[in-house]
């Protein structure tokens, strides 16, 4: 038996530096600290924790069912833990990275965790440029649901409710795409729930945004986490050799390489190749594989 059984359970709902917001099952918070190195966690996390006076001391990290992440070359940098899924918002305008989003995508894969992707901004004429650059996705089975999150918030609500049910949502995308739109659209004490955790973690100190975890319902069945944009996506954690497998695209065409280990770079009789040849296969989607291919093996 554990240890940390006879400890309090709690879900991670925010973090802040060496602070975490840890929330009990009677949907009480408090302000904890690891205690060491090993109780380090993130967002989403499950923790056997102890109190200590006003506040906490986190004990324990329960195993994670997955955990989504990027990894630079200095640093690996989480964004939450035991998700349902990814929700990854991009819109008409400002124009989104591709790159940033096929590598959430690949990011997601290789943990196991569900994908969809809303495009936001409907209204405005830079759509029908937006729809066609993520044509070669629908393709690929990824779900592309279009919303105008401000300018007809109650078709969006109707649009994402179903797909929020039951689940614990991770939204992630570019600054400028409506995240919080989309939070204070669907979450409507949002303010509310920020508040209370700045307040508790801030302490008279300036924070910048962090990754926060809303329930979307008072029974606490459905759950989105918001986190804060960044510059950079990361797959050091990944092989060169995993890539293609990674994208649902190229994992096919690939099983009809001559070399088992083929690159998709140069060989004779390359699959993948072949089917981009054909147009199976979206120039971008070639383009960013050889780019973070080059990223991962060049190490
Ligand atoms: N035209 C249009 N603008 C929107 C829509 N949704 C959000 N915006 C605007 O896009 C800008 C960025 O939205 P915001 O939610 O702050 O994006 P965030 O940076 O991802 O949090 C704001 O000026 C919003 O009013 C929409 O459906 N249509
Ligand atoms: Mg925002
Ligand atoms: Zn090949």
């Amino acid at each position: 038996m554990s240890p940390a059984l006879d400890l309090d359970v709690g879900l991670v709902v925010a973090g802040h530096g060496r602070h975490y917001i840890v929330e009990t099952p009677e949907g009480h918070r408090f302000i904890c600290h690891p205690r060491g190195k090993k109780s380090e966690c993130v967002v989403g996390d499950r923790v056997r924790w102890q109190r200590s006076g006003d506040e906490g001391v986190i004990e324990h990290v329960e195993p994670r069912r997955n955990l989504l992440f990027r990894q630079d070359e200095w640093k690996t940098k989480s964004f939450a833990a035991n998700l349902d899924q990814l929700l990854v918002l991009v819109a008409a305008e400002p124009v989104f990275s591709e790159s940033q989003l096929a590598r959430a995508l690949i990011a997601a894969e290789s943990a196991d965790i569900p994908a969809r992707i809303v495009l936001n901004k409907a209204d405005l004429p830079a759509i029908a440029g937006a729809r066609e650059r993520l044509a070669p996705y629908r393709q690929m089975g990824i779900e592309v649901h279009e919303v105008a999150l401000k300018a007809l918030p109650h078709a969006a609500c109707e649009l994402m409710e179903p797909l929020l049910t039951d689940r614990v949502t991770l939204v992630i995308g570019p600054s400028g795409a409506g995240k919080s739109t989309l939070i204070n659209l669907l979450v409507p004490d949002a303010r509310a729930q920020v508040g209370e955790i700045s307040q508790a973690l801030q302490a008279g100190r300036h924070t910048t945004t962090t990754t926060q975890w809303y329930w979307l319902d008072a029974a606490r069945t459905r759950a989105l986490i918001d986190s804060p944009g960044f510059q950079e996506f990361g797959l050091r954690q990944l092989e060169a050799r995993q890539l293609a497998a990674l994208m649902p695209d190229l994992r096919e065409p690939a099983q009809a390489c001559r070399f088992y280990n083929c690159t998709h770079l140069h060989e004779p009789a390359c699959g993948v190749r072949e089917a981009l040849e054909r147009g199976a296969i979206a120039e971008s989607r070639y383009r960013i594989y050889r780019e973070i291919f080059a990223e991962l093996a060049s190490r």
